[in-house]
């Protein structure tokens, strides 16, 4: 099954590397052929290499649009060596075989990571660099495909270890890589114009990422894992640049990624901002009148939970704030800059990564996520519902104060970054209780009101600072036992979607408790 390399076609994009491997490929009496800009760069580094319109017959045109595109190409890559009729056919057509293709395609995603615009967009579609690998790749009972810069290496190495031939199974390790890589860019290309004219419905869509980077393990060290970008750009820690700090793990990446989100909620001309996660839950958010106390009423909620937590920021880091941070084990920062001095500060916390975003996350963008299931994948629209306060109706006797209001408010917007059943407890901008990912809402009310009262005796507080909170349910309440149980945790006002079958019994029981109450009509489950 071993097959000789007598004859091979570059053409590249990326020339990284070009010339190296084309002087190899050389050394071992491997005849080149190439297009334009490839010939040019081998040819200077006084390689011997034939233009591909000097086989072909015809000149590159169009542009370069067509340059590959001719029987004498793909018939080269497509003859089956063994069959008498395609090699009758190579002879009486003049094609000579090619048994080795180096394609790397017109750099679509990286035109789309500099926002180029729509034309620029549609000249870097490659047609004839994927026409070719998918052929090259569908013989590769023959054929040697390469795609990627980083396989050179191992292309040489199977070629010395073979006397000049690559085997069936490395020819075949590469043809799947061909057909991933095609398949992604494709994939790109699709999402790409699915965005460019608005189309959001998640029907038609390819879901293939573009390989970033392989990662140590994945959720548990004994799974392997890797990163892939989808190419949509958005603000957060696919993008962010790392400015210190170990490598970012599979968990670090899940969790900075909830926090990130949901710091950006909060828009920078509101205020500073912080969000600390833990397994990919809040464990804290707060508001503040800096960014440092933004992080200190947000360490408050459940100081416990932060140690070894993930900390998001809606606003430059700067040096108090990172002085404050460093006061405890944190895994992850991640905010829209941070200044010299901060930089300093973290600087002497080796192992603490810091993530710079360019800004925050559009909450409002359209996109759609996906997630895994057996045997399939369930795709929606990203949840960017928003409700703000016209959208509330006040369903008890009494209504919420203006302060209430912005308690409210603000716990509704943790809420939806809560994993369900999720019940939030909010106090003068920051959350004072969270309970998250119970099977009953009744639980996840108590527990964030019991972690609430540990709080208290920690921080040496005469009462939990539950009391007089804002409470929001993420979905509504099917009995007035939860809304009872916040209640008693000493909720003043509650915010919640409303709709279920016994609304009725849960806001009587509401006033009967004195309790202010306002409906959303929209709810945020996130399971
Ligand atoms: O414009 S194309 O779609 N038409 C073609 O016929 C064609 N053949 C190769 N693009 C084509 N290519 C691409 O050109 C390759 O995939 C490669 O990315 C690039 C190399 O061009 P050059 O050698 O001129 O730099």
């Amino acid at each position: 099954d071993l097959y000789p390399v007598r004859r091979a076609l570059i053409s590249v994009s990326d020339k990284t590397g070009l010339i190296d491997l084309a002087k190899a490929l050389s050394d071992r009496g491997v005849e080149l052929l190439s297009t334009g800009g490839s010939a040019k760069v081998m040819r200077e580094a006084g390689l011997e290499v034939k233009d591909v319109a000097e086989v072909t017959g015809f000149p590159e045109m169009m542009d370069g649009r067509v340059k590959t595109l001719h029987p004498k190409v793909h018939g080269g890559l497509l003859a089956l060596r063994d069959n008498a009729d395609h090699v009758a056919a190579m002879d009486e057509h003049g094609i000579g075989g090619i048994d080795l293709l180096v394609v790397n395609l017109y750099p679509f995603e990286a035109a789309l990571a500099r926002g180029a615009d729509y034309d620029e967009m549609i000249e870097n579609i490659d047609i004839g660099g994927p026409a070719m690998i998918r052929a090259a790749a569908k013989n590769h009972g023959f054929v040697t495909t390469v795609v990627d810069v980083e396989d050179y290496d191992a292309l040489l190495a199977e070629l010395d270890a073979n006397d000049g031939q690559t085997s069936r199974a490395f020819r075949q390790k590469l043809a799947q890589i061909a057909y991933a890589r095609t398949g992604a860019y494709d994939a790109a290309v699709s999402t790409w114009m699915a965005n460019a004219i608005g189309e959001e419905t998640p029907r038609r869509r390819v879901f293939a990422g573009t390989f970033a980077q392989s990662l140590r393990y994945g959720e548990n060290s004994h799974q392997k894992a890797a990163f892939y970008t989808d190419g949509s750009n958005r603000p957060g820690v696919a993008v962010a640049k790392q400015l210190q700090g170990k490598e970012l793990s599979y968990n670090n990446i899940n969790d900075t990624d909830a926090a990130f989100e949901l710091v950006s909620e909060f828009l920078p001309k509101d205020g500073p901002a912080c969000a600390i996660i833990k397994h990919a839950n809040p464990c804290g958010v707060a508001k503040g009148a800096t960014l440092e106390e933004a992080y200190s009423n947000a360490f408050d909620c459940d100081r416990t939970s932060a140690f070894g937590g993930i900390v998001a920021l809606n606003q430059k880091l700067d040096a108090a704030t990172a002085a404050k941070i460093t006061e405890i084990f944190t895994e992850v920062v991640i905010a829209p800059g941070a200044d010299e001095a901060a930089q300093e500060i973290f600087a002497k916390k080796k192992n603490l990564r810091l993530l710079i975003t360019p800004e925050l996350a559009d909450t409002s963008a359209p996109g759609l996520t996906y997630r895994q299931v057996s045997g399939g994948m369930l795709v929606q629209d990203r949840d960017n519902g928003f409700i703000g306060m016209d959208d509330l109706k006040v369903v008890t006797k009494i209504a919420p104060t203006e302060e209430q209001m912005k308690d409210l408010l603000f716990a509704w917007k943790v809420a939806k970054h809560v994993k369900s059943n999720a019940i939030v407890y909010v106090k003068d901008g920051a959350t004072v209780g969270v309970g998250a990912g119970q099977m009953s809402r009744v639980d996840s009310a108590l527990i964030a009101a019991k972690k609430a009262e540990r709080m208290a005796e920690a921080l040496g507080l005469a009462e939990p600072l539950t009391k007089g909170s804002a409470v929001a349910s993420d979905a509504f309440f099917p009995f007035a036992d939860g809304l009872l149980e916040a209640a008693a945790a000493g909720a003043s006002c509650v915010i919640q979607p409303g709709g279920s079958m016994r609304d009725d019994e849960v806001i009587a029981a509401a006033d009967e408790a004195g309790l202010a109450m306002v409906l959303t009509g929209m709810r945020h489950f996130r399971h």
